[in-house]
């Protein structure tokens, strides 16, 4: 009882952009879109279940992923964040992390820049550990959770305090390395950290310091943190920290290499051990004090593990113990950071779904109402960027302004939107009741279908996607709101199809092969059964025309063996190919080895074609396991053989593992030619299987009585004779 459904993930970018390039309004472009994807998938054949389509565009589907905001706001797992964000001059338009490659704007390619922006923020780090450990629930492969665990990317350090002198603030730094605690000669805060502004008044060179943190704000985190790099900061002259083990004071700088918001975004720098710090201190001739040593003499910096030494009382300790010792002593805290951050939810863009907020001057941000939801987008005519950075929503003045829920008063809509990533958090649970408008879905119904037992998809969507949606569906297990608090038990990888010659398909390249003037060409079945038969399942493989037709051709030869049909013919050989076959495709659907299942029924169609006659039942068998790779050309082969129901109702075949091996043959057991007994063993047995069999007969052995025999003779198909 198979729940094989198909939706419309069709919120974002692509389509907005190409509404804005062809003048087509979003909504426009999706519907012809989704119907023409639509017509495609049934003319390939797909046994998705229509009844139960949705669309994360539709307002009955996206008034639910505003509801699941709304839970996680009340829940104080949705909050608004001055952040960086990465900023694209050129388009003039906000991008997520995930739109920047390789420091460039997806769009036109153009540097990307940051930009301070209020934004609404996920709280995903919160669930990080969660969702480490419970990879483990899962049956995923393993390269799914490796990835998804270096992207969580946990680091086991501690956090402690150096003081300012003349200052009571302190600086609050996260290292992985506290045993070299007595190597610090300075400490850094990123640009962005909020003590850097106030320090930067105490200090003697506040102009300097301020064009400095002007200057790496605009910079991209990447770019920041490149190995190869050269590594530049400033000194906050004038101010100094104090070092909680030794009472040592240091100086203060500031550094791009630092990133705000990882760990506390400040680090006490170890030039002797890290090897950042070390090109640091070389440049701006910092001092360097060795405090790790083990028993090979290395060159600084050496990052590894040793004994301590120049470290008072804690001189002789491996690093490991005194990691514990000196975070005792100093009174901090042992910390688990992740290289996961918070998730940024807001877009400043027309094509996504409205945030379900209200700002009030009185009562500051406000939800909306559930009994209000969904908030639908305005239709407008103009939904480009703007040049400002807000959203295209900013300007519809009639939807913006509104009234407060709590104080009735004036008051504002949110204008960002949530990122595409959003309707896709969950959209799998709306399969199991996709009409329902009480509830996201029935309780009773997702209680009967459970965990999603198999998610198959793209590579690319190992990290986001799936993370995002781990963590919509862990938080809605919390809430009480689903049975289960992982969403997919499987996870299985489709390679994509390349285009001809190796490369990925694109339209700028001119490789696109369509489906439409395949299926025109060759055929639905055809396609389908090259694509499972080009490869792996999971691994990118070229089109290639020339193969198409080698498959088309196995068909061909299926179809014409209707003629040579006849009840009356009896073909043991052809029963043991029958239930081999059988078997083979049974077990390589189950493993998604679609490859080899087709090169087994392609094996057995070349044996059946060099009879005169076959057997109805071989045939039939035949059609019945390749019904789900050719369901047209089966489902009509099966009509002309005159049944009334369809083939795809059939029952699967079951494979008659007595009847995979060839016929049983009687040899006759003699010990110094005298006859003792009798083998019964396959007619094909091999010589050496045929005396090894014959060796441990229990009449033969008696005979032998525990001597090697002096020579087996073997009489093929006949006897064996030992003589001892
Ligand atoms: C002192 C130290 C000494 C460090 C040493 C390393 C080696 P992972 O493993 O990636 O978590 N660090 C901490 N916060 C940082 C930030 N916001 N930006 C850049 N670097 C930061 O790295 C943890 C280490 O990265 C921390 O441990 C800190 O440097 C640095 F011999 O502290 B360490």
């Amino acid at each position: 009882n198979v729940l094989f459904p198909i939706g419309w993930d069709a919120f974002g970018l692509p389509t907005e952009n190409y509404a804005i390039k062809t003048k087509t309004h979003p909504k426009i472009i999706t519907k012809n879109n989704t119907d023409t994807f639509r017509k495609q998938l049934k003319s390939v054949g797909f046994s998705f279940d229509w009844s139960r389509e949705v669309n994360t565009t539709d307002p009955s589907y996206y008034k639910w992923t505003q509801w699941i905001f709304l839970q996680l706001y009340k829940q104080g797992l949705a909050y608004k964040k001055r952040a960086l964000i990465n900023w694209c001059p050129s388009c003039k338009i906000g991008l997520a992390n995930e739109e920047v490659i390789d420091g460039k704007c997806e769009r036109c390619g153009n540097p990307v820049e940051k930009r301070e922006k209020e934004q609404w923020m996920l709280a995903i780090t919160k669930y990080a550990q969660r969702l480490y450990d419970d990879l483990d629930k899962t049956q995923f492969p393993d390269r799914v959770k490796i990835l998804q665990r270096n992207w969580i990317g946990p680091s086991n350090g501690s956090e402690l305090e150096f003081s300012i002198k003349g200052s009571v603030n302190k600086i609050r730094v996260f290292t992985t390395r506290i045993d070299t605690l007595f190597g610090v000669t300075y400490v850094v805060l990123a640009p962005e950290h909020p003590l850097v502004s106030g320090l930067a008044l105490d200090a003697t060179n506040t102009a300097e310091i301020e064009a400095y943190v002007q200057e790496s704000k605009r910079k991209l985190d990447l770019e920041r943190t490149a190995e190869d790099r050269e590594k530049t900061g400033i000194e906050l002259k004038g101010v100094r920290a104090t070092n909680p083990a030794t009472s040592e004071e240091v100086p203060v700088w500031i550094a791009d290499y630092v990133l705000a918001d990882y760990g506390t975004g400040a680090v006490m720098a170890v030039p002797a051990h890290d090897e950042r710090d070390h090109a640091f201190a070389k440049k701006y001739n910092l001092p360097i004090k060795e405090v790790v040593k083990n028993d090979k003499e290395e060159v600084l910096p050496f990052a590894g593990y040793g004994k301590l030494i120049n470290s008072g009382q804690f001189d002789g300790l491996t690093s490991e113990e005194a990691k514990k010792k000196i975070t005792e002593f100093v009174g901090g805290q042992t910390i688990t950071t992740y290289k996961l951050r918070d998730w940024v939810f807001s877009r400043q863009r027309y094509w996504g779904e409205p945030i379900p907020m209200i700002h009030c001057v009185k009562d500051g941000w406000v939800p909306v109402p559930e009994k209000d939801l969904p908030v639908t987008l305005p239709n407008v005519e103009n939904y480009l960027p703007t040049d400002n950075g807000e959203s295209p929503l900013a300007i519809v003045t009639d939807w913006v302004n509104t009234t407060c829920p709590v104080c009735g008063g004036p008051a504002k809509r949110e204008t960002d939107t949530m990122p595409n990533w959003a309707g896709s958090s969950w959209y799998f649970l709306r399969y199991m009741d996709p009409q329902n408008d009480e509830k996201f879905a029935d309780q009773d119904k997702l209680k009967y279908w459970g965990q999603v037992d198999w998610y198959n998809g793209g590579a690319e969507h190992i990290t986001l996607h799936l993370l995002y949606s781990r963590f919509w569906h862990k938080f809605l297990s919390d809430i009480g709101a689903v049975p289960q608090d992982e969403p997919y038990l499987r996870r299985s990888i489709t390679g994509i199809v390349l285009g001809e010659g190796g490369v990925k398909m694109s339209k700028s390249k001119g490789n696109v092969i369509n489906p439409d003037t395949v299926i025109q060409t060759y055929g639905a079945d055809p396609l389908r059964l090259y694509e499972m038969f080009m490869g792996p399942f999971d691994q990118a493989i070229a089109w290639d025309t020339k193969s198409i037709i080698g498959v088309r051709r196995f068909l061909e030869k299926v179809w014409r063996l209707q003629n040579k049909i006849n009840h009356e013919t009896k073909d043991p050989s052809l029963d043991i190919i029958t239930n081999k076959t059988i078997k083979k495709v049974g077990e390589d659907i189950e493993t998604m080895s679609f490859n080899t299942a087709i090169s087994a029924m392609m094996i057995m169609v070349n044996s059946l074609e060099e009879k005169d006659s076959i057997p109805g039942n071989s045939y039939e068998s035949l059609l019945k396991i390749l019904a789900p790779f050719a369901p047209f050309v089966c489902e009509e082969i099966w009509h002309n053989l005159g049944h009334i129901t369809s083939i795809h109702k059939e029952i699967w075949p079951v494979a008659d593992e007595s009847k995979m091996v060839s016929e049983q043959i009687k040899l006759v057991l003699q010990v110094n030619g005298k006859v003792r007994d009798t083998l019964i063993v396959p007619a094909n047995m091999s010589e050496d299987e045929a005396k090894t069999a014959a060796l441990k007969n229990e009449s033969v052995q008696k005979w032998l009585a525990g001597n090697q025999p002096k020579q087996v003779i073997y009489v093929p198909g006949r006897l064996i004779n030992v003589v001892t």
